[in-house]
């Protein structure tokens, strides 16, 4: 690794925050694309460039350039958004957009497909609708997540605000998104970035909030994490975590994912003051020469946990008190209705891989719109890609009940393990992706299915994850089947999460074809069928059983309180 400055760097100084040459790139009409430079921080303004990987080498061979579009993710903190929202997300989707709305992993949705023409007009219109993109991509704080348990009401609304105030607080001051998508005026007298200065992070900085014992959000593979701690129904504080992720590089053993440290207990009135202080610990300490070696958790391994808790202690002017004890169960959601403390009821309903779209045999696109015509109410997205129609009154449970189902939203009847799982975007629009993840993993499962079926395994959901690519996107690291992308129908089967995201899974066999795998999965779950405990999840039974080794992590201690 050599001492220059990684080219992005530079970007991001010489391009008057953030704002570069993209009113030009735009307004050339001549190619689909945007400038080199621009398709850096473009990122930051929410979009990806991205050509349909499918129809590559057919454009080559015709000599014409690939074909262009752009990925667009929005800011939806807690993934929460009306259902006149909905509609507007709706209507972008199908006039804007490709006609396909996809829930992500972060509580948010994305637009694929979109033409270069067609980005102002989009972004004008979600933010229409009170909904915008800043910082959906590049290297600031990205979508805040919160988790969506629908049974705590009254606690989700206080810890969703705190999701919100993080949110803003972490937002880049430029107007640079208001003036090339929105028309606004330029501020007199200049700008500037007090927070993250002009180069800001040296990689993208992930943030969420939970609440135990729920899971969904996988808080320690974030960047920064607050643990809520309730006492009495009331929220006290967090436990603050800091320096998860999941990138890794295959065959590289100086990248790694990683579980985040537990830094201390906050009161609530010092969580804006720690977030503040992390990042800009982050912003001066982040590797800015290597970006594979940029996000905290490198940096904090090369400061030490102890250093980076004195320095976040000196400079958000706190003193951690010991972490609360906690304990969580799950990091799947719960599908069905549940009844709040307040009497409203919600819906979680399983969306396969998030994609919301009109094929032949599904008009899930649809079907949610009609939902959301039904119901003046909300929407949650969870962080596994799903969505729960929220608070919905007493009095309309029924209607909405038979609506559903006449819709066959349902989906009863599907395994365990299905509705636990999910995949990454991967083919045909990821860059990244060496495999197929979301258009693949329904067929495997099916296989999969079967052999739990064959061992009488059906009752045990199994969480299993697949991505395209070693970036871990679906939090792969953390599942107790972990597939992550090698090549074309080529995987690395990772084994050993806990199912409540507190543990890392193992690398177990590399280079996996699907015959393979289903080979190697068919003996695991006889030996699992025959010596498993009462109730033992499969990713505890493959370390117990010495099928690989537990990794040690930082998180551990939390699941042994009870
Ligand atoms: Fe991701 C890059 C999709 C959650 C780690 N991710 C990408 C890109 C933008 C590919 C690219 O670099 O051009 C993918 C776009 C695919 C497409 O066509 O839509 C992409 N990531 C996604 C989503 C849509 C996956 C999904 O199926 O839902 C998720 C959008 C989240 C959001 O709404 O903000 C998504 N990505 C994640 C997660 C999970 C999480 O954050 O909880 C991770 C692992 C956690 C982490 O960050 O460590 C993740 N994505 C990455 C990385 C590796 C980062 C690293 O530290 O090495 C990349 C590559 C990069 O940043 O260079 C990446
Ligand atoms: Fe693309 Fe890799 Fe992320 Fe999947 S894990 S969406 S293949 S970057």
């Amino acid at each position: 690794m050599g001492n220059k400055l990684n080219p992005n760097e530079l970007i991001k100084l010489n391009s008057q925050y953030l704002r570069g040459t993209l009113r030009e790139s735009i307004a050339d009409q001549l190619s689909g694309t945007l400038s080199p430079d621009d398709t850096q921080l473009c990122k930051f303004h929410g979009f990806y460039e991205q050509d349909d990987r499918d129809l590559r080498s057919e454009r080559r061979q015709q000599l014409l350039e690939p074909y262009y579009s752009f990925m667009l993710r929005a800011r939806l903190p807690g993934g929460v958004c009306t259902t006149q929202q909905w509609l507007a997300i709706d209507s972008v989707a199908r006039e804007l957009g490709n006609g396909s709305i996809r829930l992500t992993t972060r509580q948010t949705f994305q637009f694929h497909g979109i033409i270069k023409k067609n980005l102002k007009p989009l972004i004008k219109r979600i933010n229409q609708s009170m909904i915008d993109s800043i910082g959906g991509c590049g290297d600031v704080n990205r979508n805040v997540m919160c988790n969506s348990n629908p049974e705590q009401s009254a606690l989700h609304t206080e810890v969703y605000q705190w999701a919100n105030k993080i949110s803003e607080h972490l937002l880049p001051k430029t107007r640079a998104y208001h003036e090339i998508w929105l028309d606004g005026k330029p501020i007199a007298g200049g700008e500037s970035e007090p927070m993250y200065g002009e180069t800001y992070l040296p990689r993208k900085f992930k943030t969420a909030i939970v609440i135990p014992p729920v899971n969904d959000v996988d808080v320690h593979t974030n960047d920064l994490g607050f643990v809520a701690i309730v006492k009495d129904d009331q929220l006290i504080g967090f436990n603050v975590l800091a320096g998860g992720g999941m990138g890794t590089t295959h065959d590289d053993a100086s990248t790694f994912p990683r579980l985040a440290d537990d830094l201390g207990f906050i009161t609530p009135d010092h969580v804006l003051a720690v977030a503040t202080a992390v990042v800009t610990i982050q912003r001066d300490n982040g590797n800015r020469v290597s970006r594979r070696h940029a996000r905290l958790k490198y940096t904090i391994e090369s400061m030490g946990v102890e250093n980076f808790i004195k320095a976040v202690e000196a400079q958000a002017e706190i003193k951690f008190e010991k972490t609360r004890p906690v304990k969580f169960t799950s990091q799947g959601d719960h599908y069905g209705w549940v009844q709040n403390a307040d009497k409203k009821w919600n819906l979680t309903l399983y969306i396969e891989n998030g994609r919301i779209e009109n094929t032949p045999d599904n008009k899930l696109l649809d079907s949610l719109n009609d939902v959301a015509k039904a119901h003046a109410g909300e929407f949650r997205i969870t962080s596994n890609q799903n969505l729960i129609i929220a608070n919905v009154a007493d009095n309309k449970k029924k209607s909405m009940d038979a609506l559903v189902k006449e819709l066959g939203l349902l989906n009863e009847g599907l395994s365990l393990t299905r509705i636990a799982s999910m995949a990454c975007v991967a083919l045909p629009t990821c860059p990244q992706a060496m495999a197929e993840a979301e258009r693949y993993f329904p067929d495997l499962l099916e296989k999969v299915e079967e052999l739990t079926k064959r061992h009488n395994i059906t009752d045990s959901s199994i969480v299993m994850r697949v991505t395209g690519c070693p970036n871990g996107c679906a939090r792969p690291f953390v599942a107790e089947i972990g597939l992550v992308g090698k090549g074309p129908g080529s995987y690395n089967l990772y084994l050993g999460g806990d199912g409540s995201g507190l543990r890392l899974a193992t690398l177990y066999r590399k280079n996996m074809n699907e015959e393979n795998l289903i080979k190697v999965l068919d003996e695991l779950f006889k030996q699992y069928s025959s010596h498993r405990f009462l109730g033992e999840r499969f990713g505890d039974f493959t370390i117990r059983h010495g099928v690989v080794e537990a990794v040690t992590n930082p998180a551990k201690g939390y699941h042994d309180v009870s």
